[in-house]
């Protein structure tokens, strides 16, 4: 019996997930779904990315977190849209909570519309909310054994954002095994290492991000509808 429910819950957040993709297709809204456990600097990337894109895109952002307004706070100094999403208990965001927040979506015109989940690496993976893309990061002082004891999060993502580089000297944290773990779990998947605080990296994943956005706005809506989500 509590299978049927879990499956019918799931069922209902692909189909809501589903319909959430083909608008943002039709809107031609990059949209990115940012998972990681707690304090892997989430919030201090898209605090350096917003800094960076300024200029030059349009960016939204929506913001998990069980509870506080603090991620919000942080990313609104920016002079981009933001919305928290409070979600007082849960451990995830699912579609119908960004299906609330539409008619913030739709207002921007945005080319970017990026999704700060709750901090959790295992329940967010799970709920397909209508984005392009997952991306997971996963920093310095976690070990590098994250990505086999979670495979399911580095198996859906397209990217893995390896952050916290400036503390390498100060941790036994070993870079190449971390991405061959990576590798072990999602062969294509693309791994960017940076440094929210030195800086380093991010030309790389800047390049990475509007090279993105150019191929959303490129691509006929058809083909934005047919993607699929990695199961
Ligand atoms: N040294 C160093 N510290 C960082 C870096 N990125 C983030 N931090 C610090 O790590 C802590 C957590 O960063 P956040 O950006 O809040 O992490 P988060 O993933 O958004 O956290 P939650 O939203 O709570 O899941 C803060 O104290 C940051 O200043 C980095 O590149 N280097
Ligand atoms: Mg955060």
């Amino acid at each position: 019996m509590k299978i049927d429910v879990k499956q019918s819950v799931m069922e209902a957040n692909n189909e809501l997930a589903a319909e959430l993709r083909a608008r943002f297709a039709e809107r031609r809204v990059l949209t990115l779904n940012m998972i990681s456990s707690p304090g892997s600097g989430k919030t201090a990337l898209l605090e350096n990315t917003l800094l960076r894109l300024r200029d030059q895109l349009n960016i939204g952002i929506l913001v998990g977190d069980v509870q506080t307004e603090n991620d919000a706070r942080r990313l609104a100094v920016y002079g981009f849209p933001v919305k928290q999403i409070i979600t007082s208990g849960t451990c995830h965001l699912e579609a119908h909570m960004i299906q609330k927040h539409l008619p913030f979506v739709d207002q921007g015109d945005l080319d970017l519309l990026i999704i700060e989940n709750v901090g959790n690496l295992i329940c967010p993976s799970s709920y397909d909310l209508g984005e392009d893309f997952k991306v997971v990061l996963l920093s310095t002082t976690e070990g590098e054994d994250k990505p086999l004891k979670y495979p399911g999060i580095f198996r859906r993502a397209k990217v893995a954002m390896i952050t916290k580089t400036d503390l390498l000297p100060h941790t036994d944290f070993d870079l190449g095994l971390a991405e061959r773990n990576i590798r072990s779990i999602h062969n294509e998947i693309d791994i960017l290492t940076l440094s929210s605080r030195s800086g380093e990296g991010f030309d790389r994943w800047i390049n990475w991000l509007q090279q993105r956005v150019q191929e959303k706005q490129s691509l006929p809506e058809a083909a934005q509808r047919s993607h699929a989500e990695p199961k």
